[in-house]
């Protein structure tokens, strides 16, 4: 149904926006990020739709069909050292897709708007385009800011697009969302199988950890007579390792992904010192109990002295995510027509855009294979043979979904 030459040379042109190497440096908001988008927007319109970018960056393409509506997408953007697939992949499918259905005269009456939402990887604030075309999107989060210090709202500002009107969720014409994704891990080359359907997204914390002592001489300051915060952010780093692992279950994983002394001289006894700890598991109530034990070894290392040790929440925690049931069964037909018995469902580990969409929409998403499991590293790649299956799968999966006369609008949540 798709053109698998036209979709490899979509993604192999999306990728030279920002290409280093193998990999992508395409972060939210950069020149290669809005070059990226407004290609996208040029593609969508040569495809037969209008296509524009919204007040955040998203770039939003509207079929000329009237609804029902399926949305197909996923992030443009990359992390600061990224891979070309994660995000890039489902947009590209999105083109494809809505293309390819649009010139078959059987099928040229549907209607697939396809997405590529803005700063999914956080450079700003996670999940922005989708959190703002879900309705979700809070004006504080205008105010976060990227590791340089510029805020999301200086940057819209920057790229031209202050004033422009957001994109939002239109309930009378959008039935749902799916996305495909690469599988960012080992899951699916382990087992030989070819797609993964996903049953649920994990849900994530994040924190940050501040120790506060007391900046002072490297040489003339007696060792008993130190507040060294780096000491006590590492033995923060060590013991905690331990704690967590306590309360992990199969799933559980944690990072400390960024960590900082201050003021970071040698010469310098750091009077400040912080690092980032993100958590994720499928369930709620382990992630709870592992930011409790994340706050009480805080709490101790506080009161034993000599440094203070606080815990703040870098943002609200995000639940584990279902998918929806009647969206994943037309995921699973496709599957089982293009990779017969070589499909399997599974949960996915990253975080994605659907854990916002599908507060309001039902959503659903379908994965095909890392090489090596690798991603978010200039390393991350899938075989050619791979990301064709993977568009064929969502496609049809999108005509058995907006050919299914049972087709409600049921958002979850
Ligand atoms: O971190 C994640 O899970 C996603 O790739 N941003
Ligand atoms: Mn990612
Ligand atoms: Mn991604």
């Amino acid at each position: 149904m798709i053109d698998g030459d036209r979709l490899l040379a979509g993604l192999r042109t999306l990728r030279g926006f920002g290409a280093e190497g193998t990999g992508v440096v395409r972060p939210t908001f950069s020149d290669p990020d809005m070059r990226a988008r407004r290609w996208l927007r040029d593609e969508m319109v040569a495809a037969g739709l209008t296509a524009r970018i919204d007040g955040v960056g998203n770039v939003v393409g509207t079929s000329p069909n009237h609804g029902p509506a399926l949305l197909i997408g996923s992030h443009s953007d990359t992390q600061p050292t990224g891979g070309w697939l994660d995000g890039a992949l489902g947009v590209v499918y999105a083109l494809e897709i809505a293309r390819a259905l649009l010139e078959r005269p059987d099928t040229s009456h549907l209607a697939i708007d396809p997405v590529a939402w803005s700063d999914e990887e956080g450079t700003y604030t996670s999940c922005l385009g989708s959190r703002s075309f879900a309705g979700r999107l809070t004006d504080d989060a205008l105010t976060d800011r990227n590791a340089s210090g510029e805020s999301v709202a200086e940057a819209i500002e920057r790229v031209g697009l202050a004033g422009v009107e957001r994109a939002r969720l239109d309930p009378a014409r959008h039935v749902g969302y799916v996305e495909a994704h690469i599988e960012q891990g080992p899951r699916l080359e382990d087992s030989g199988d070819l797609i993964g359907v996903v049953t649920s997204i994990v849900g994530i914390r994040a924190v940050r950890v501040t120790v506060s002592g007391e900046q002072n001489h490297a040489g003339t300051t007696p060792m008993h007579r130190r507040a060294d915060a780096g000491v006590v952010l590492f033995e923060f780093g060590h013991r905690v390792q331990q704690r967590l692992a306590k309360v992990a279950g199969p799933a559980t994983v944690w990072t400390i992904g960024r960590a900082a002394l201050a003021p970071g001289a040698e010469s310098i006894i750091p009077g400040v010192a912080s690092c980032t700890l993100q958590f994720r598991d499928p369930d709620d109530e382990r992630l709870q109990v592992m930011e409790a034990s994340i706050v009480e070894l805080a709490a101790e290392l506080s009161g034993r002295g000599p440094c203070t040790v606080s815990v703040e929440r870098r943002r609200a925690p995000i639940p584990p995510t279902v998918m929806d049931p009647s969206l994943r069964e037309h995921l699973r037909a496709a599957a089982e027509a293009h990779a017969p018995g070589r499909w399997a469902e599974m949960a996915s580990a990253a975080g994605h855009d659907a854990m916002e969409l599908a507060h309001v929409l039902p959503c659903a998403m379908v994965f095909i294979p890392s090489i090596g499991g690798v991603s978010h590293a200039f390393a991350e790649d899938s075989h050619p043979t791979d990301i064709v299956r993977g568009a064929e799968v969502l496609a049809d999966a999108t005509l058995r979904i907006l050919t299914d006369g049972h087709l409600t609008r049921t958002p979850a949540g």
